[in-house]
């Protein structure tokens, strides 16, 4: 708990000086929406380690398993329903909301009148909670957010964006949302634009989840057959750094903040060059390609993603690179199989 143990901290970022006195600091109350999707639950477990238990609540309106109930708070929200939030967030005295509800860009497409609800009104209703009740608000974007006529190698903080799926165009609306209420009402809204997140978690419906599958299918079935071509390069994270560029970049002080919504990435890399790595770890396993729709969304985003405000800025540095990420995959689906059976 550094936020509660330390007195005065002063520090020089690009030489400028800046110092927190974080001596009667309480740790945040944190919600979580769309708590049981892709980072919910692993972000509560990262957030609870440096904040308490009792600090961070998942929320969802799905039903959770007894590991998920048992870590820690664990409430029903229906970020639809503006009335519930409100009743929650006062509750449970909020500081801080970490938006996570969204449909990724493979199943929006499948549904969209269903992605515009979640994706899009869901934005409004959380939105304008944080700025009744003066909470911090973090609300993800991603690659997505870019589309054919954005450059892709590499992708500036700053440039074209002009996505070609319901999911890009509801981040680009959050996005501008965001920066609008804070430059109008003063919101604290922070929005960091993710790459390819791979975690142990099953796949989520994104585009970038063959990377998360084909852990899964090697493991279970020794191959696995790819909806993308090989040499497809996307940019990637593994959750332990995306983790990580949340909760550094939610403790920011403000004033070290030039921007709203910033790149964030580790790595970039193809299905090929992702297969080549497993093979040292994995070393009998087929892979074949049949590329399906997911190829066009691929085709249409960032093939390297230029983090370089967020580095400058509040010093956002990635740790894990693909041989780091390739051996905790290995280790941790591995685990996950032997545990739930998926
Ligand atoms: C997706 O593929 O839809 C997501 C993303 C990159 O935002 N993983």
């Amino acid at each position: 708990m550094t936020l509660l143990r330390s007195i005065l901290s002063v520090f020089t970022v690009n030489s400028r000086k800046y110092s927190l006195n974080l001596q009667s600091k309480k740790p945040p109350k944190i919600l979580i929406t769309g708590g049981l999707g892709q980072l919910g639950v692993e972000c509560a477990k990262y957030l609870r380690g440096k904040y308490g238990r009792e600090s961070v609540i998942l929320s969802d309106i799905i039903k959770p398993t007894a590991e998920v109930f048992n870590d820690g708070p664990y409430i029903f929200a229906d970020i639809l329903d503006f009335k519930g939030l409100q009743r929650i967030v006062v509750d449970h005295r909020v500081d801080w909301l970490i938006h996570f509800s969204a449909l990724l860009s493979a199943i929006g497409e499948q549904n969209v009148p269903l992605a515009v609800r979640v994706n899009i009104e869901g934005m409004h209703n959380v939105i304008e909670l944080a700025k009744q009740y003066g909470l911090r608000i973090f609300v993800p974007s991603t690659i997505g957010a870019f589309g054919p006529d954005s450059p892709r190698n590499p992708t500036p903080n700053i440039t074209v964006q002009r996505p070609r799926t319901i999911y890009g165009v509801s981040k680009v609306h959050a996005e501008l949302l965001g920066e609008y209420y804070f430059h109008k009402f003063g919101l604290d809204f922070r929005c960091l634009r993710f790459p390819g997140v791979i975690s142990s978690d099953p796949p989520g419906g994104g585009t970038t989840d063959y990377a998360i599958a084909i852990f899964h299918d090697v493991i279970r079935k020794g191959r696995y057959e790819c909806y993308l071509k090989p040499d497809t390069m996307l940019p990637m994270m593994h959750v332990r750094d995306a983790l990580r560029a949340l909760s550094e970049y939610l403790e920011a002080p403000n004033e070290m903040l030039n921007r709203r919504v910033y790149n964030v990435t580790s790595m970039s890399f193809t299905p090929e060059e992702l297969a080549d790595r497993m093979v040292k770890h994995l070393p009998e396993f087929q892979i074949t390609y049949r590329p399906d729709s997911r190829q066009e969304i691929a085709d249409s985003w960032p093939q390297v993603f230029d983090d370089s405000e967020a580095r400058r800025d509040w010093n956002w540095k990635p740790r894990v690179d693909l041989d780091d990420l390739v051996t905790l995959m290995v280790k941790e689906v591995k685990e996950k199989i032997a545990a739930n059976g998926f």
